[in-house]
């Protein structure tokens, strides 16, 4: 099974909404369970991880509620280091040149999955488009760990520092709007969307090389992330985590496609394209590793 999860929020305690809530406030129980004294008082308005750090100096890695402009309340990861939130998760299912644009899940609203699950399912919070960032924190979490392991079993983890999403609308779904994740809207290595560089939490440029196959590694330079590029059959990929491409053989690298990858006739679809290629997981020709394979790809705002 491929996987694919984007996570933008993430924090350690466990909330609980009891039937005593009043609109507007957040009760958590010190031990959970609704009959818990509330210890932790969150107003609805708290929009970001980074908002409720700041405001009740929390500092635990962990599941929490966030609301968005509109009030819609959801549940994400925040990673209290950085107060980065999970968000989103790719979906891409097929591949069909019907469906230039896939699911379109970069560059719309619709949500899906829930945070707890980010590592066995795709996961789409709204803190996708209604969190404004700078920045981007990514985590390849194998699959089926669980919310404490996140952090530490991580294969690959990096963050960016340039504050690109300022000038890119302040966050992926506006990025993407801008850089629509679509077939046939652009050639390989002209209309590739941002390409950032990245600073390394756990792994490095050589590891990040590894765990994608031997001839993907002639094709990209690591230490960046970059967005939205295509592929020599103007198939258009979301992602590419840790590299830079500099050939056209993208498929293997990068994640989140739109709705069609011409070449071999079906071989090619879904988020992780073609990381199978002359394998699963075999780490051959330009087959991935069973490691980046078998992990779900979350993507944090900071
Ligand atoms: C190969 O040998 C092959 O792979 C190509 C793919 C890789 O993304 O486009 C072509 O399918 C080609 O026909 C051939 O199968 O070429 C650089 C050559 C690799 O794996
Ligand atoms: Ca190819």
């Amino acid at each position: 099974m491929l996987h694919w999860a984007i996570l933008m929020m993430s924090m350690l305690l466990e909330p609980c909404l009891c039937d005593s809530i009043k609109l507007g406030t957040l009760y958590i129980g010190q031990d959970g369970g609704c009959d818990a004294k509330p210890v932790y008082k969150f107003p609805y308005t708290a929009r970001s991880c980074k908002e409720i750090r700041d405001k009740y100096a929390i500092h635990d890695d962990g599941l929490y509620y966030l609301t968005t402009e509109s009030g819609v309340l959801y549940q994400t990861f925040c990673d209290m280091t950085t107060a980065g939130a999970l968000d989103a998760g790719g979906h891409q299912q097929g591949d069909s040149p019907d469906r230039p644009e896939g699911d379109g899940t970069w560059s719309n609203r619709v949500i899906f999955g829930s945070a707890e699950a980010a590592t066995s399912d795709d996961y789409k919070n709204p803190g996708y488009y209604d969190i404004t960032a700078q920045d981007v924190s990514v985590w390849h979490v194998p699959n089926n760990a669980q919310t404490e392991e996140w952090a530490n079993f991580s294969i690959l983890r990096y963050h960016t520092e340039t504050s690109f999403l300022t000038s890119e609308g302040g966050n992926l779904y506006h990025l993407f709007t801008r850089y629509p994740v679509t077939y046939g809207t652009g050639a390989c290595n002209i209309n590739t969307g941002p390409a950032v560089p990245i600073v390394y939490d756990v792994g490095n440029e050589e590891s990040t090389l590894q765990l994608y196959g031997p001839n993907p590694r002639g094709e990209v330079t690591p230490g960046f992330i970059t967005f939205r590029v295509f592929n020599y059959e103007k198939a258009a990929m979301a992602i590419c985590s840790g590299v830079k491409p500099t050939g056209c053989n993208t498929e293997h690298v990068c994640v989140g496609g739109g709705g069609h990858f011409p070449e071999g006739g079906g071989r090619q679809c879904g988020d992780f394209t073609s990381f199978d290629w002359n394998g699963y997981g075999a780490n051959n020709g330009w087959s991935a590793t069973r490691e980046i394979t078998e992990s779900a790809i979350m993507l944090f705002y900071r």
